[in-house]
């Protein structure tokens, strides 16, 4: 059986969500780069596998799959007694509710904000409006999250979920920037120091490892 293949970027969000999800398993993968400044996902060859123009997509073992979060749930289906996608009917709503909460709470303004202030970081041209306009939102999100989390240890019970790491990418671009979001209430602080200490998050963020052999 073929290794399973990341078209994606080493650096691009997406990309760094599914990883995550294979180190969390120990499934080992090769990362082939897209290169996005040429439009390497834009050619008729690409389109064919990615629609949409965007990277990641996957290819495990010819079977070909886009869209993060769809792959992280593939991947997490194949492994169910990881419990990353709890199965029994209640556990499992909750973590629905938490991974439908990542998708509309979260991830509109933390994509948005913290795309730019990657930019700003960067030195690249960046726009501060979306930032000022973009922070202020997510942080009244975080309310809602601190609460959730003062009464249990993630966000869809105490127990580690695709839900939370869900929130992985996003989470410390936008806590780089003046308003650090994530860390200046306490749970939400617990919460994500806890997220980004996983040694699947570090196996990826500390650079050029692509697989966890
Ligand atoms: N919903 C998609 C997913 O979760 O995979 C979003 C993918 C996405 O926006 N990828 C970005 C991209 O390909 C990089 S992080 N941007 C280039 C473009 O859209 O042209």
């Amino acid at each position: 059986m073929a290794i399973l293949k990341i078209y994606g970027a080493k650096g691009a969000t997406c990309t760094r969500r599914v990883a995550t999800i294979l180190h969390e398993l120990k499934v080992p993968f090769e990362l082939i780069e897209v290169d996005v400044m040429k439009g390497e996902h834009k050619t008729p060859e690409y389109l064919k596998k990615q629609p949409f123009g965007q990277i990641p997509y996957i290819d495990d073992d010819g079977f070909i799959l886009y869209e993060s979060r769809a792959i992280c749930r593939y991947i997490a289906a194949k492994y169910p007694e990881s419990g990353l996608i709890p199965t029994e009917p209640k556990a499992n709503a909750l973590f629905e509710q938490a991974a439908s909460a990542e998708l509309t709470n979260f991830e509109p303004s933390a994509s948005k904000a913290g795309l730019e202030l990657m930019k700003r970081a960067a030195g690249w041209p960046s726009d501060q409006a979306v930032i000022d306009a973009q922070l202020p939102i997510l942080d009244k999100k975080l309310e809602a999250y601190d609460a959730i989390l003062s009464k249990q240890r993630f966000v869809a019970g105490d127990t580690l979920t695709l839900a939370d790491l869900f929130h992985l990418p996003y989470g410390p671009l936008v806590a780089s920037g003046e308003n650090d979001v994530m860390t200046h209430r306490p749970n939400v602080a617990r919460w994500y120091n806890e997220l980004i200490s996983r040694p699947s998050w570090l196996a990826y963020v500390d650079g050029v490892k692509t697989t966890t052999a």
